[in-house]
């Protein structure tokens, strides 16, 4: 196998901090023991944990006002892939891409396929992109696209999502991520009613072509392209869906897809009680679909998702939900804030480990809200960093991804390489 990062550059790095990382996991060893948690277990946890890289998320994103590449910018999937395999040598949980279709334009399946595997890199989720018009055929989406009043508008979206099914096969993929971007911008623009039954019939579709083993998840957003309404607009909208189709469709949570100040980890709960958790993209916010680095603004919000996914998995509701992280990084280099959202989401995960939960439902049962908040803050208060800086040193990871990463001048040596892109066009990726 291929290594993107020389494995021998990753060890010297280790070799010099080593040491410290020592001191640091015994003397939380030390600490955790008093509370009876077992650190190696947690360890090992961590360990195995994945959350898939998007393609689209390794090239520099832009806003409506203009995009600022940075150098040595991916231009194609082969070198995206090249970067998410910098990224998944260096911090080791990111095995997997989510690729973008037609985004990610492929001739070759075979031959891509191999070139990730040559990495240790396989596919995750694929996505379908109904929401650009790409309009060799006059058929635009200006108006929508599973959801247009035009059948041979909506034939043209169920297609482009069948293809997707269709180069995921090919790859080795299990699932579809579903997001439209259908709705309207004034009151009267379109029918709800008729909209949201437009939108079921084409998704019936679509699940009818999903092989047997594949998940079709469903992603909701409040606004935005569509500023007025948007049909698949939040979690009542996509479990109302997912039920519809039929079990292989679950709903995806998107951070950035609420309105400000909803919580997010009780709707993460209530889907895991309708069955219908399906998957996460992660991102951070402040306003909108802002779609900032994972941890970046609000960490304990993070943490409180996973602290319901801890417990659920405890209590065997849930297995086998598919994390996502989906970014546009506009003023860093991606790989950099790749890299940090994964060890952010990771860390919160180990955070939530730590969490007893048995404590904390007889605390509930006794109406002592004091000791709840206390039990969570605890643990969210924990540097859990020695155990995933031992989990990543184990796994032959860097113990510290970003100072590996910086020593490598990687974009720079890719910028003599890769032809780079033009500057000034607008647009969100
Ligand atoms: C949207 C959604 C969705 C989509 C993405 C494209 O988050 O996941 O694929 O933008 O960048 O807002
Ligand atoms: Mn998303
Ligand atoms: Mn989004």
């Amino acid at each position: 196998m291929f290594k993107a990062v020389n494995l021998e550059i990753i060890n010297a790095e280790n070799e010099k901090i080593k040491n410290n990382l020592k001191f640091d996991y015994e003397y939380l060893q030390k600490k955790l023991e008093k509370k009876n948690i077992n650190i190696n277990e947690i360890k090992e946890k961590i360990k195995n944990f994945q959350v898939a890289l998007p393609t689209w998320g390794v090239g520099t994103g832009g806003t409506r006002f203009s995009r600022f590449p940075g150098i040595g910018e991916p231009q194609n999937i082969y070198e995206k892939i090249e970067d998410c395999a910098v990224i998944n040598d260096l911090a080791g949980i990111t095995q997997k891409v989510s690729p973008h279709f037609p985004w990610d334009n492929v001739n070759d399946f075979k031959e891509l396929k191999e070139f990730a595997d040559n990495f240790g890199i396989g596919f995750d989720v694929v996505n379908s992109n109904t929401f650009q018009d790409n309009s060799r055929d006059n058929l635009s989406f200006k108006y929508g696209s599973l959801t247009n009043s035009q059948q041979s508008i909506r034939e043209k979206a169920i297609q482009i999502n069948i293809e997707a099914i269709e180069s995921g096969k090919k790859l080795g993929s299990k699932g579809l991520t579903v997001w439209i971007g259908d709705g309207g911008n004034f009151p009267g623009q379109m029918s709800f009613s008729n909209s949201l039954d437009r939108y079921v019939d084409s998704m019936k579709k679509i699940y009818s072509s999903l092989p047997k083993d594949w998940l079709v998840y469903l992603e909701h957003k409040p606004y935005e392209p569509a500023f007025y309404s948007t049909v698949i607009s939040d979690w009542g909208t996509s479990y109302i869906c997912a039920q519809e189709l039929g079990d292989q469709a679950m709903c995806l949570v998107d951070l950035g897809h609420h309105l400000p100040n909803t919580n997010i980890e009780m709707i993460v709960s209530r889907l895991i009680d309708s069955k219908k958790l399906g998957g996460f993209h992660f991102n951070d916010s402040k306003f909108g679909d802002d779609d900032l680095d994972s941890g970046s603004i609000n960490p304990y919000e993070l943490f409180l998702i996973f602290n319901e996914l801890t417990i659920a998995s405890i209590k065997g509701k849930i297995k086998n939900i598919a994390y996502m992280i989906d970014q546009s990084h506009n003023v860093t280099d991606p790989i950099e804030s790749l890299i940090l959202s994964a060890n952010e989401i990771v860390s919160n995960y180990a955070k939530s480990l730590l969490v007893n939960y048995e404590q904390l439902e007889s605390y509930q049962d006794s109406n002592d809200p004091i000791k709840c908040m206390q039990i969570l803050k605890d643990a969210f208060k924990t540097d859990v960093s020695p155990i995933i800086e031992q989990a990543r040193l184990e796994n032959n990871n860097a113990i510290d991804p970003i100072s590996v990463y910086r020593s490598l001048n990687y974009k720079e040596k890719k910028s003599k390489i890769r032809k780079s892109s033009q500057g000034s066009s607008s647009g969100i990726v």
